[in-house]
């Protein structure tokens, strides 16, 4: 029996044990996927992945920003991020390839995507968003659970996570200066990513080539 999150889930422990399932489920689907790319390609699109359980002070305080009473219907509901995991990858192309992989596997349904790559967030922020459901599979129903994942380079999590500790400290009123500063940082984060990137496919290109003329 299908069934959604919040039908019959009500307690803070029935929760979270869905949402570390869910954290579980996919992070073994992504590191297969590596695995298998790996294998097929010699090539492994993923540096790292982490992933985590939205902390209760950081839920209350997401509920609060929007106007939402703390409670689990409410936090179900309207917290998207509560199962998070984050893919950060070697180049901006392994992000799209990574997201297209993902879309296609057959048990996730993706319930949206922020591309902040195409169009980044005013603070310079730039991330590839894709939330996902996977069911989790009980002894007497199958739950689909939501999880929000980031994909992103090395390049821009090192500018995200400085940021965010940076932001921490000024509580979101950092002056103007320290915020047009990010952005700069940000402008210089995307021209390494396009730079590595090049450089990467030169090296490629090369590689095939001095294999070409070596058989011939
Ligand atoms: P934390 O501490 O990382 O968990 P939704 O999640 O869809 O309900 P929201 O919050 O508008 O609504 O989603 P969005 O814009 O996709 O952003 C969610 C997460 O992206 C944030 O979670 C951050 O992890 C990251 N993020 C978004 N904007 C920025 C930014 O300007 N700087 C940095 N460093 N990270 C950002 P939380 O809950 O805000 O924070």
């Amino acid at each position: 029996m299908q069934q959604q999150f919040d039908e019959g889930v009500d307690s803070w422990k029935s929760v979270m044990f869905l949402y570390n399932s869910a954290l579980k489920e996919v992070s073994t689907k992504l590191e297969i996927l590596n695995d298998e790319f790996q294998y097929v390609h010699q090539y492994n699109p993923i540096e790292y992945i982490k992933s985590r359980i939205k902390s209760p002070e950081s839920i209350v305080k997401k509920l609060k920003k929007n106007g939402y009473e703390s409670s689990i219907q409410n936090m179900v509901n309207y917290v998207n991020d509560i199962a998070g995991i984050r893919i950060v990858c070697s180049f901006t192309s392994d992000i799209y390839r990574m997201a297209e992989m993902i879309g296609k596997q057959n048990d996730l349904t993706v319930v949206s995507i922020k591309d902040y790559i195409k169009n980044p967030k005013q603070s310079g922020y730039k991330s590839y968003h894709m939330l996902v459901t996977v069911p989790i599979f009980m002894s007497d129903r199958v739950i689909d659970t939501k999880v929000e994942i980031q994909i992103r380079t090395i390049a821009m999590d090192f500018w995200a996570s400085l940021e965010h500790k940076i932001y921490y400290k000024f509580e979101g009123n950092a002056p103007e200066y320290i915020s047009r500063e990010l952005r700069e940082c940000s402008g210089i984060v995307s021209v390494l990513d396009d730079k590595m990137l090049s450089l990467n496919e030169a090296i490629l290109k090369a590689k095939a080539e001095a294999e070409h003329e070596a058989k011939s």
